[in-house]
């Protein structure tokens, strides 16, 4: 069973949603076909994408057939990648076979960085566990409260280092919506809980989870729309959002919509947050069944769902500036270092990067196929490697091996390579 085709797809087994599904099928099985059957410059000139008067240039700059066939369905519009990301001297490769930093988790859903330690969420067990490199995880605090049921539990990690204390924020659903909290860090132990936001739309399925705190110093929150796609339209609901707040979870004065911890509208489920080099915000989205996607997100940004999944061309929506086919995908975590963006693959088995070459145009390239199963996070690790996490206990993949979940490190090289 994969994400996609169970609670992870909603819209086709909501009837009141079938107009949107039907278009949104027909787009993409066009668009499948032109990506299997064309070059890129017949791409380039196919009607529909003419249509949005930007030019388009696949990209396929990799060494194997295998690799080759997943970035070709990787589209940008020249209008919206950003050349001055990245320059092809600062992209990273992964460099040799990852090692194992730890084993034996359950359901790890988040891992971030608190000091010269890791913090891991387990979705299934509201458990946080905390590790030094070469070290065994011990357990530091349970968040209360959690429910637990298919993709919803304890999700998002984040840390906020205040006045020589340290917070650990969660999101995690509860019985009836999701929310978001945060409990002091002290001495190795989790303490009290403090609520900041309740009420976001969560459920079984497309709960997003994703927390980071900004450049800016505010707390962003990656909400999904709870398997009822209206949401993610409606700027009243928290739902299908990229939330932004203080710390307190108060509505900052300059928020695009006054008053609202509305920061963008029109994503699905969301499960990725990263800010580049120039402070601007990048996410992840899960699509629905046909296309996933890396957006560049603006203040007051619409991404689309559920009118539009992947690029749609249609002018009140922002594009992705990357889209894959979602068995290819599947994304949760992402980040971002030095030039170069890492997403988290569930569906796709695999960790894909992105960089952008001196022209703009992304290059995508795909690693470690099937080869660790499912994986839910990644990130800048304790040891200056790149940290990715598996997700084969989550209860969708294929059977777990004895060492699932495990968290594993791999070390980044500069490279000229494209
Ligand atoms: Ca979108």
């Amino acid at each position: 069973m994969t994400d996609h085709d169970f609670s992870e797809t909603n819209g086709r087994g909501l009837k009141r949603h079938s107009m949107f599904d039907t278009r949104t099928a027909a787009v993409a099985a066009a668009q499948t076909r032109r990506t299997r059957t064309s070059t890129s410059r017949a791409m380039a000139l196919t009607p529909a994408l003419v249509a949005t008067g930007k030019t388009v240039r696949v990209v396929a700059k990799t060494l194997t057939f295998a690799l080759l066939s997943t970035a070709s369905s990787a589209l940008t519009s020249g209008g919206a990648a950003q050349p001055s990301t990245t320059s092809p001297a600062t992209r990273l490769t992964l460099q040799g076979t990852p090692g194992v930093v730890v084993s034996g988790l359950h359901v790890p859903w988040s891992v971030v960085i608190a000091g010269n330690e890791a913090l891991v969420s387990q979705r299934d067990t509201a458990e946080i566990l905390a590790f030094r490199p070469g070290e065994p995880p011990r357990l530091v605090g349970k968040v209360p409260d959690v429910t637990a049921r298919l993709d919803g539990g304890l999700l998002g990690l984040a840390v906020l280092d205040e006045g020589g204390d340290t917070w650990v924020y969660a999101h995690h659903s509860t019985a009836s919506a999701n929310r978001i909290v945060r409990m002091p860090y002290t001495a190795g132990a989790l303490g009290e809980v403090e609520v900041v936001l309740e009420g976001i739309p969560g459920g079984r399925g497309h709960n997003g989870g994703r927390i980071a705190f900004g450049p800016d110093g505010m707390l962003y929150a990656a909400t999904g729309e709870a398997q009822d796609p209206d949401l993610s339209q409606d700027p009243e609901s928290l739902g299908g959002k990229i939330l932004r707040m203080t710390p307190d979870g108060d509505v900052p004065d300059d928020n695009p919509i006054a008053g609202s911890l509305v920061y963008s509208l029109g994503h699905r489920n969301p499960q990725g947050l990263t800010w580049d080099d120039y402070g601007q915000l990048w996410a992840t989205d899960f699509g629905d069944d046909a296309w996933d996607e890396l957006n560049r997100v603006e203040p007051g940004g619409n991404y689309g769902w559920p009118i539009v999944e992947g690029r749609g061309g249609k002018p009140d929506y922002v594009d992705p500036v990357v889209q894959w086919g979602t068995q290819e995908m599947g994304p949760s975590g992402l980040v971002y270092v030095d030039g170069t963006f890492f997403l988290a693959g569930l569906t796709g088995e695999r960790l894909w990067s992105v960089t952008f070459d001196i022209a703009g145009y992304p290059v995508t390239v795909a690693h470690y196929i099937g080869k660790y199963g499912r994986i839910r996070h990644v990130l800048a690790g304790v040891d200056g490697d790149l940290w990715f996490v598996t997700n084969n206990t989550d209860g969708r993949g294929d059977t777990p091996s004895e060492n699932d979940d495990r968290i594993l490190s791999v070390p980044l090289a500069p490279t000229d390579a494209p």
